[in-house]
C-alpha cells in the first residue's frame, strides 16, 4: 500500500476559525454528508445542530452518493469557503465524505469535535445500502476516529421534507451528547418522508437483509459507441419492526446501531477446522 502522507497540522490558520471553536462551551458538532454541500439536506442537520452546538460544516463540492468508504489518495484536495445565502456555510472539500471527515480531523478543526453527523441523506441507508454509503461512510470514519457518529437518512428521492428529520436529528444528538456511544460504534438513522403526525413511532432495528434488483440499461452516446448505467430498486427482504427498512416503510423512524469490524465470528472456529497450511 502506498505510504500516505500527512501535511504537517497548521497551528494558527486565518483561514479557520479556531480561536471562535475554542471559546466555547457547546458541545462541538461536525456536520458532513454525501449528498454534496449544496443539497437541502445538510442545511437541515446543519441548523438543528447549531441549535445545540458550535458546528463546522465540512462536506463534498459536489455529490458523492454511493462513494462509501473511498478516499482520495492519488491528487490533491482542495479546501475551499462555501457560502450560502450571502453568508458563510462551511468548507467544501474536493473529495469523498471519508475525505471531509479526515480534512476536518486534520486541518480544519483544532481538536477533534465531540460529535459528527452526516446527512440527511436523499434516500435510504438500510440493509445493504449501509455498505454503499458515503453518508454511513462520513460517520463510520468518525467512530474509527473515536468520535461518536450519527447519519441521517430521509428515505425518498422525490418531494423530501427534511423538517421531521432535523428535529429528530436534534433530539437523538442531545441524547448521544449525554450518553455517549461505545467504542466503534456508530449509528445509522433512517426516517420515512411522512409529516411529524403521521409518523408511528422510532424503533431500534438491526441491518436487515433488502438488497437491489439491479439491471445496467445500454445506450449508445452520440458516435453510436455503447454506455452503461445502473439502475434499480430495493426490494425488502424482511417482514418485521426488527428489521431497518421493514420498519421505515412501516412509518417509523428505524435506529440501527453499526460497527465497522466485519469478522463473521460464527464461522472462525469451522474454517479452523480447515488446517490451512503454510505450503
Ligand atoms: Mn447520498
Amino acid at each position: 500500500m502506498a505510504k500516505q502522507t500527512r501535511a504537517p497540522k497548521k497551528k494558527s490558520n486565518a483561514e479557520f476559525p479556531a480561536e471562535k471553536f475554542h471559546k466555547t462551551s457547546k458541545p462541538r458538532i461536525l456536520v458532513c454528508n454525501d449528498d454534496g454541500i449544496d443539497a437541502e439536506g445538510i442545511e437541515f442537520l446543519a441548523k438543528a445542530m447549531a441549535q445545540i452546538g458550535e458546528i463546522t460544516v465540512v462536506a463534498p463540492n459536489s455529490p458523492q452518493s454511493g462513494m462509501s468508504h473511498a478516499m482520495t489518495l492519488g491528487k490533491p484536495l482542495r479546501i475551499t469557503k462555501w457560502y450560502k445565502h450571502k453568508k458563510f456555510f462551511g468548507y467544501a472539500v474536493s473529495g469523498t465524505p471519508v475525505d471531509c471527515v479526515k480534512a476536518a480531523m486534520a486541518q480544519i478543526l483544532p481538536e477533534p469535535p465531540d460529535l459528527i453527523v452526516s446527512g440527511v441523506n436523499y434516500g435510504s441507508n438500510t440493509a445493504i445500502n449501509i455498505l454503499y454509503s458515503g453518508t454511513v461512510a462520513a460517520a463510520l470514519e468518525g467512530a474509527i476516529a473515536g468520535v461518536p457518529a450519527i447519519a441521517f437518512s430521509l428515505c425518498t428521492y422525490a418531494n423530501a421534507d427534511f423538517s421531521y428529520s432535523a428535529k429528530f436529528a436534534k433530539h437523538l444528538a442531545q441524547k448521544v451528547l449525554k450518553e455517549g456511544l461505545p467504542t466503534g460504534t456508530l449509528l445509522t438513522v433512517n426516517l420515512p418522508n411522512l409529516p411529524e403526525e403521521k409518523i408511528k413511532g422510532v424503533v431500534v432495528t438491526k441491518q436487515g437483509n433488502s438488497k437491489w434488483k439491479e439491471e445496467m440499461l445500454e445506450r449508445n452516446d452520440a458516435y453510436g459507441q455503447p454506455y452503461y448505467w445502473l439502475r434499480g430498486e430495493l426490494v425488502l427482504q424482511d417482514d418485521s419492526l426488527d428489521d431497518d427498512e421493514y420498519a421505515v416503510r412501516h412509518g417509523y423512524v428505524s435506529v440501527t446501531p453499526l460497527s465497522f469490524n466485519l469478522t463473521n465470528h460464527s464461522f472462525i472456529d469451522t474454517i479452523r477446522t480447515w488446517n490451512l497450511k503454510k505450503r
